[in-house]
């Protein structure tokens, strides 16, 4: 038998399914002598191609909710951060795939059980959106209003200054929820302002830039990133 090189060993697909050998063993944990796993009809590589877990049987069983071994990490993202969809616990620590992600841990660790996944927030002023990133991979991506041309949202790499619950903009009369401060001139991210008489400004303005310089998000992704981003989290706004 000839000696294979390691790029040609890297494409052997020894069961046609369109995933070589090495990703079906080594990323996908799928198997290399079945052409689908989960015997619901379509190949491992039809799947993964398509959005699909090769893993879960059925039409439901999309790789953004797919949670195979029930830790709390879609198959899917399981993928991404290159822990094993199989093993509830891919670094054998005692915390969860799941738990470790949530709380920022790297799962794949086997020697540090307190490495932290590096957090960081981009904004994208053209297509209004956020993207909540840990380790290099986008955990969650929210529409954003910014700001308007005559009051436009800095572009650059800041950080997180500081944060407050419920800040009061003196300049504006309003209220700003979830407030954190990323420039020193008062730009920050929060949700959709309220003004004292109650009003809250509509969800309709989000992917639409119209506010004064700030980064406004909707209710519950506001919440989210204010629990999720420490103070010195970077945010990239381009
Ligand atoms: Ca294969
Ligand atoms: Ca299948
Ligand atoms: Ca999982
Ligand atoms: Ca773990």
């Amino acid at each position: 038998m000839p000696v294979l090189t390691h790029a040609q060993s890297a494409s052997i697909d020894t069961d046609g399914d369109g995933l070589s050998d090495e990703q079906e063993t080594t990323l996908y944990r799928t198997a290399t002598h079945n052409p689908d796993t989960d015997g619901d009809g379509y190949s491992d590589g039809q799947e993964i191609k398509n959005g699909y877990s090769p893993l879960m049987p059925g039409p439901q069983s999309k790789l953004s909710t797919s949670d195979t071994d029930w830790d709390g990490l879609s198959d899917g993202l399981e993928y991404k951060f290159k822990t094993d969809p199989t093993n509830p616990d891919t670094d054998g620590d005692g915390y969860s795939d799941g738990a470790e992600i949530r709380n920022g841990y790297d799962p794949t660790d086997k020697t540090d059980r307190d490495k932290k996944l590096a957090k960081q927030i981009e904004i994208n002023l053209k297509g209004q959106r956020m993207k909540k990133i840990l380790g290099g991979v986008v955990l969650a991506e929210y529409p954003i209003s910014t700001g308007k041309w005559k009051t436009p949202t800095p572009k650059g790499t800041f950080k997180i200054l500081n944060k407050t619950p419920r800040a009061w903009s003196k300049t504006y009369g309003l209220y700003m929820p979830w407030w954190m401060a990323f420039t020193r001139q008062g730009h920050g991210i929060h949700e959709l302002p309220e003004w004292p008489n109650g009003y809250k400004e509509g969800t309709n303005h989000l992917g639409t830039p119209v506010s004064h310089g700030c980064v406004r998000l909707g209710i519950g992704p506001a919440k989210d990133m204010y629990d999720w981003a420490p103070v010195g989290t970077p945010v990239v706004v381009r």
